[in-house]
């Protein structure tokens, strides 16, 4: 009757944490979810100045000469923004020259492809009167806000529909949305050159402004990054206000992240606030944000010691591979009546590694001593394995069972870091005396066996460019040495089928 085997070890089996989230989103938000782009003609021209501003340091400055007709600035919303939801449209003008008229027109969607399209009667076309300055009571020289409100619309070609006011075409019009809008200025024929400036457009919750950082993303970062490495992050803030505001900006770091470093650093005590206390309307800024990823700590050394007899069986494995995962940062920014939110996610890229996977099965007598070191770079085993076979039974009736068992052994060794593999199996044996050391490494990998077998033995080791494959069967003494140097940008085998066989007679 054979007794059960006592494990005197804790069982070696190391899984590492696999973090499956594959998937990576890369959101990005600006200050304003409007874009804008300036006309560019021949005798008209638009574009950003900072010769003048009503808020920030910037304005769009238009100007026609006597051959041009117009110049303008094209809206587009980042959605297509709902005609009712349209309770603010405002501009600041400050004319330079002539006197110039002002237009609005409203592209509107009705049937929900997010497009205006001329020939869709279900889409619309609203124009403003044109109103030149002096009609408005504008002064020159100085900046005059102009409501879209108080402008009279009529709807393109439309008979029905003529000069109405703003709040009128809203509710004619309801269920539609605004997909583009133009701004512009027409010449004043009597002089030769028509210009202005405008600044600080408002419509509903958004607003353009100028600035070159308005159109920045709010939180930048990189795609992707190596594991531990350092990842760069910026945030865009800026008050879109009309008066200074206290402006919070807070960092909500993903925990696989640790913060490195900043400019401007961050709030005395915080490694995640910066305060601007009175940031003057119009004034954007950026802060950058070094972080690193927390690098997977993949190290383990082990010494283990088997013995017994009985049913023998042990797996171990060890990996130092490490799947993507991403982490997000998120940035609140708080400014007055403001809130905005945005997150940046960044994939962490995969650790290519090595794993190495062993293990033996039989009945009779065993022992085996192990020591595994191991680190997020290599691998290294060391492993001595006397098994011979005896036959035993498993006591699972109250007559018992005889069992009659061989004893296998294996070691596979993967290096996907180098593309090298290597399998030894040892099966059907009566007696193994196994002692073999293997190290799997960037630079270096080897594996030095010393074997002594009644039984078969299948040996392959596959390299780039190169396999070897090894079939026994016997009894016999079998000493290899195989090493794969990294030199020269290549994997170089070193005696890789260098292999001492030597028969000890049929047992
Ligand atoms: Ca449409
Ligand atoms: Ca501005």
């Amino acid at each position: 009757m054979g007794k059960p085997l006592c494990y005197n070890r804790s069982i070696i089996l190391l899984i590492l944490a696999v973090i499956l989230f594959q998937i990576w989103v890369f959101s990005s938000f600006c200050l304003t979810d409007l874009d804008y782009s300036l006309s560019h003609l021949k005798n008209a021209d638009a574009s950003v100045s900072t010769t003048q501003s009503f808020h920030g340091d910037s304005c769009a400055q238009l100007s026609v000469d006597s051959k041009g007709s117009y110049a303008r600035i094209y809206i587009y919303p980042d959605q297509p923004l709902p005609f009712e939801d349209l309770d603010q449209f405002s501009m600041w003008i400050r004319p330079q020259s002539g006197d110039g008229a002002v237009q609005v027109e409203f592209y509107l969607d009705g049937d929900g492809d997010s497009r205006y399209d001329s020939k869709n009667l279900q889409d619309a076309r609203v124009l403003s009167l044109k109103k030149s300055w002096s009609e408005m009571e504008m002064s020159n020289s100085n900046w005059n806000e102009l409501d879209g409100f108080d402008l009279e619309y009529e709807k393109y070609k439309d008979n029905t529909f003529l000069s109405e006011s703003l709040d009128a075409c809203k509710s004619r019009l309801e269920g539609k949305s605004i997909v583009k809008i133009y701004i512009s200025i027409y010449k004043d024929s009597k002089v030769p050159d028509t210009s202005a400036f405008i600044d600080y457009i408002k419509i509903a919750d958004e607003v353009i402004s100028f600035e070159p950082l308005e159109e920045e993303d709010i939180k930048d970062g990189p795609s992707s990054a190596t594991p531990g490495g350092l990842m760069t992050y910026t945030i865009t803030y800026g008050n879109n206000q009309y008066h200074p505001v206290d402006l919070i900006v807070k960092e909500d770091y993903d925990p696989r992240t640790v913060f490195v470093v900043s400019y401007p650093p961050p709030d005395p005590g915080t490694i995640n606030t910066w305060t601007f206390v009175n940031l003057p309307p119009g004034a954007h800024g950026q802060i950058t944000i070094k972080m690193r990823s927390v690098k997977p700590a993949a190290r383990a050394s082990i010494d283990g010691h088997v013995s017994g007899k009985g049913f023998a069986s042990t797996e171990g494995m060890l990996s130092t591979e490490f799947e993507s995962y991403p982490v997000t940062n998120k940035v609140h920014i708080t400014a007055g009546e403001f809130n905005f939110s945005a997150s940046a996610t960044t994939k962490i890229r995969p650790i290519i590694g090595s794993a190495l996977q062993y293990g033996e099965h039989g009945a009779g007598d065993y022992r085996a001593q192990e020591q595994l070191t191991y680190n997020s770079a290599s691998i290294y085993a060391q492993r001595d394995i006397l098994a011979g076979f005896s036959p035993v039974s498993v006591n699972l009736s109250p007559n018992g069972i005889a069992m009659r068992g061989d004893w296998s052994a294996k070691l596979l060794a993967e290096n996907d870091y180098r593309n090298i593999v290597w399998s030894d199996r040892y099966y059907q044996a009566k007696s193994l005396n196994l002692s073999y050391k293997a190290r799997i490494g960037k630079t270096l990998s080897y594996l030095d066996t010393n074997a002594c077998v009644l039984g078969l033995a299948d040996r392959t080791a596959y390299w780039p460019n190169g396999f070897t494959d090894t079939k026994l069967a016997g009894n016999f003494t079998l000493q290899g040495k195989a090493r794969w140097m990294w030199a020269n940008r290549s994997v170089r085998p070193v005696n890789v089928g260098w292999l001492e066989c030597c028969p000890l007679g049929q047992g």
